[in-house]
């Protein structure tokens, strides 16, 4: 009897970003079949059973097809905007010291504690729906602008409410050990016992987290309060990932391998025992460059020694009100070529297959195999590169999210 399908997408190329496959995974006269939202078959039409059945038979008119887009790390849920502060940076200040003036994420905190779960929602729904045109098909969201119990359960919350009004898949990291609040007075150790003894506990026993995140800078986190955060997300069985080295080199990236991260994110000024130990932890490098325009780096992630020593690198928007008011994870890909030398193979599989893997999703989703969810993106193009070539144009076709 002929096999069934809910639908088939024939007549296409499959940049498949496969990790067994060289470079993208290119398959010519490719065909995709989903059944009940996965993938049953993504290969040459030459193994495809003639005589297969389907609901639906799409014809593709020879467009390429990749795995929808992952964008792993983004701040998408916050109250306001932080333009003045733009403003302000354009006539000389630094991110450092507005930050250290009070401005900063400290600004983004209030504006987030003074909004409703529904504008939070309603806020973040723009940014969102920028992104899903564009193809993205997974979002992992952070909290982190409301820094108390209350306001980071809201956010989370707000951020699982965006998967339930938009065809996305959302995954939320806590992200208490962002900044200091202003009721801290200062007192980092007393807030990291907060984040560890109350606010992580209750926003995992809501379920509203699927990882623990930290910021380990100067202006934020040291690594001994980071390792404390770790420890208790450890305690709860939750996987971590870490906002390491962006301005400066603590050690961050090696802290994180140290806890089994799935990710180490930004890594501008890591070294290379940071990214040796990395490799051997298996820690995805998320680059971060949308971040590294915006705020003028000049470091650059060490792209390179990731190379050479394998580690395997995603690209993300890191889309917040202060650093990277970014909501294209195409242009990341430009910006990641273009800033950070970054091949097309490595950039798309930097926002597919990669970002997957520093969600601890690579078995659901990033590449086109039979098993994984079918998310995918059908682009008017004629070669892969135009994606990452081209500045501010859209040639996504359609978005298709577990198989619809
Ligand atoms: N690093 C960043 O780039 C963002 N957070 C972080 O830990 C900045 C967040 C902000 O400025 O609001
Ligand atoms: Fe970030």
């Amino acid at each position: 009897m002929a096999e069934r399908f809910d639908t088939i997408w024939h007549n296409a190329r499959l940049a498949t970003v496969r990790a067994d496959l060289p470079d993208l995974g290119v398959i010519e006269h490719g065909v995709i079949a989903a059944r009940q939202g996965r993938i049953a078959f993504a290969g040459s039409r030459s193994d495809f059973p003639t005589d297969a059945d389907a609901k639906e038979r799409i014809d593709c008119e020879g467009r390429w097809i990749t795995p929808g887009l992952v964008d792993c790390h983004t701040h998408l849920v916050f109250g306001g905007n932080r333009a003045h502060e733009f403003e302000l940076r354009l006539k000389g200040a630094s991110y450092e010291e507005i930050a250290r003036a009070g401005g900063g994420i400290v600004s983004t905190v209030a504006a987030t504690r003074g909004a409703s779960e529904a504008e939070l929602v309603a806020g973040a729904l723009p940014r969102l729906d920028a992104l899903i045109g564009e193809g993205v098909t997974t979002i992992e969201i952070k909290s982190g602008y409301g820094l108390n119990t209350e306001t980071e359960t809201r956010q989370l919350s707000a951020a699982r409410a965006l998967g339930n009004k938009r065809s996305v898949g959302v995954r939320t990291s806590f992200l208490g050990a962002h900044a200091l609040p202003p009721e801290a007075e200062g007192d980092k150790d007393r807030y990291i016992d907060l984040v560890c003894r109350e606010m992580l506990p209750a926003v995992a026993k809501a379920g509203l987290a699927d990882a623990v995140d930290a910021f380990m800078e100067g202006i934020a986190f040291s690594g001994e309060q980071t390792a404390r955060v770790f420890g208790a997300a450890k305690a709860l069985g939750l996987p971590i990932k870490l906002h390491a080295d962006q301005l400066s080199d603590l050690g961050g990236a090696a802290l994180a391998a140290e806890f089994s991260a799935l990710s180490a994110d930004h890594l501008e000024h890591t070294d290379e025992a940071g990214v040796v130990a990395m490799a051997r932890a298996g820690t995805v490098a998320v680059l971060l460059p949308g971040a590294f325009y915006f705020i003028r780096e000049t470091t650059k992630p060490p792209v390179e020694l990731f190379r050479a020593h394998g580690v395997n690198m995603a690209l993300a928007t890191d889309c917040n009100p202060g650093s990277s008011p970014l909501t294209s994870l195409l242009l990341a890909m430009n910006m990641g070529a273009t800033l950070f030398r970054m091949t097309v193979a490595e950039c798309l599989a930097g926002v597919t297959r990669e970002g997957a893997r520093a969600l601890g999703m690579l078995d659901e989703t990033g590449t086109l195999e039979a098993g994984k969810y079918c998310d995918l993106a059908i682009w008017d193009i004629e070669r892969p590169a135009e994606l990452i070539y081209r500045m501010g144009f859209n040639p996504l076709h359609r978005r298709v999210w577990r198989g619809k």
